[in-house]
């Protein structure tokens, strides 16, 4: 029997969409008329220098927060858009390695986040510390690292950052002064407040920063470390990349107060738009002047995850796809930067496609490096466990590995 489908009922819900203004920017293309990402309106400063005003106004607690306006240069945005874009297309590639299965095991992207941690290197060094949870590739990258490493290490092999035995979880950059890449939630906060302390003691100058997320926010180790930095004044951000999401429960049914920004208590915070990496590399140099002077601070930067939790999770059964949709076509940190750039004639459309060229020649050439890589050999299984090499009981006592002499 020949059936007919009337399109009519997909017409009436395309049209019974929300009213909001959903502009599709095509993947690396731009849109001619105006986008939701227009407008932002520079002053020139001359000698390449910009005032930016910031659109979203921050929020403070317990201190004045910082100035509605960033200072950059041309230099700077493309920077910027560069590190941002290479994340991006980092994740993109992970994303379908996974599904090559040529990554196991767990695997968290960050897109949709890049601003935050792109827009907090821009107003930190280096030398300044920095650690995380899980959702840490990027953070590699913007350390000094590869896309290479990155892809090497989630592939397992051995020219990973940590020698392909570590995984999504544990990127980790020792000259970079990154620790990881942190699998258990929230207990890197303790750490980083740890690491704030040796600043302080070895009187370096230098701040670090705990990065953690609205669903490691209400735990009791947190606010342990929270007390001990006020006390000792440490040179501590506490960052929260508020992505609206912990797995699949939305901040409003795990957190009594969403206000992350204001959950140090005793401790100032500043609320920052974590999509528009200008904000935020405005929020982090004053909270960097604040936890270099003064003591610890509270960041909250309002972000959100465009994918599932992990791969496992397709992300869309506990949110809508109108939302996931709405964020990307309306707040998306790159395009955000792409249209402050293009609308005020600091770059060229020609030159942001130059580089977004180079940054694809760049990553497609570490997912060939990385799959072509070996495998550590099986004893390495048993090598850097512990400090000196030590022989490792198997269950099986004539298997264990006993280190050559
Ligand atoms: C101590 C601990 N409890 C639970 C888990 C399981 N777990 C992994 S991620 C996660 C959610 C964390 O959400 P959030 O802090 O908001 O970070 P996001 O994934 O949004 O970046 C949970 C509960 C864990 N890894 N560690
Ligand atoms: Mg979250």
């Amino acid at each position: 029997m020949r059936r007919t489908i009337s399109l009519r009922p997909l017409a009436s819900r395309l049209t019974a969409a929300p009213a909001a203004r959903v502009l599709v920017i095509p993947a690396r293309g731009y849109a001619e008329e105006p986008t939701p990402f227009s407008g932002a309106k520079a002053e020139d400063l001359g000698n390449g220098k910009y005032r930016f005003q910031i659109e979203t106004p921050y929020a403070a607690h317990k201190c004045d927060g910082p100035e509605q306006v960033c200072e950059t240069t041309k230099e700077e945005l493309l920077s910027i858009f560069k590190q941002m874009t290479r994340i991006r297309r980092t994740e993109t590639e992970a994303d379908k390695l996974y599904k090559q299965k040529e990554i196991r095991g767990f695997l968290h992207l960050y897109n949709g986040q890049e601003a935050v941690l792109v827009g907090l290197e821009a107003a930190l060094t280096l030398e300044d510390h920095i650690i995380t949870a899980y959702r840490d590739h990027g953070h590699l990258l913007t350390r000094g690292g590869t896309p290479k490493q990155v892809l090497s290490e989630l592939a397992g092999r051995a020219s990973g950052c940590s020698k392909g035995k570590g995984g999504s979880m544990h990127m980790y950059s020792k000259e970079g002064n990154f620790y990881g890449g942190n699998g258990i939630v929230g207990a890197q906060v303790p750490l980083g407040a740890g690491i704030a302390f040796s600043q302080k003691y070895l009187k370096t100058g230098r701040v670090s920063v705990s990065m953690f997320g609205d669903g490691a926010a209400n735990q009791g180790q947190l606010f342990e470390a929270y007390n001990m930095a006020a006390l000792w004044k440490l040179p501590a951000i506490f960052l929260c990349e508020n992505n609206k999401y912990g797995m699949g429960t939305s901040i409003e049914r795990s957190s009594a107060s969403t206000d992350y920004y204001k959950r140090g208590d005793y401790l100032p915070g500043i609320k920052i738009d974590g999509m528009d990496a200008l904000a935020v590399k405005q929020g982090m140099l004053y909270a960097a002047d604040w936890a270099r002077n003064k003591g610890p601070i509270m960041v909250e930067a309002e972000t959100y995850r465009y994918g599932g939790h992990s791969m496992s999770d397709p992300g869309t059964s506990y949110r809508t796809r109108e939302e996931i949709n709405r964020m990307r076509s309306t707040r998306d940190p790159i395009e955000k930067i792409r249209y402050k750039m293009l609308d005020n004639n600091i770059a060229t459309k020609e030159e942001l496609k130059a580089i977004e060229s180079e940054v694809k020649a760049e990553v497609d050439e570490a997912v060939k490096a990385a799959l072509e890589a070996p495998f550590l050999p099986i004893e390495a299984t048993y090598q850097h466990v512990y400090l000196e090499d030590v022989p490792v009981r198997a269950v099986e006592l004539g298997k264990s590995y006993v280190p050559k002499q």
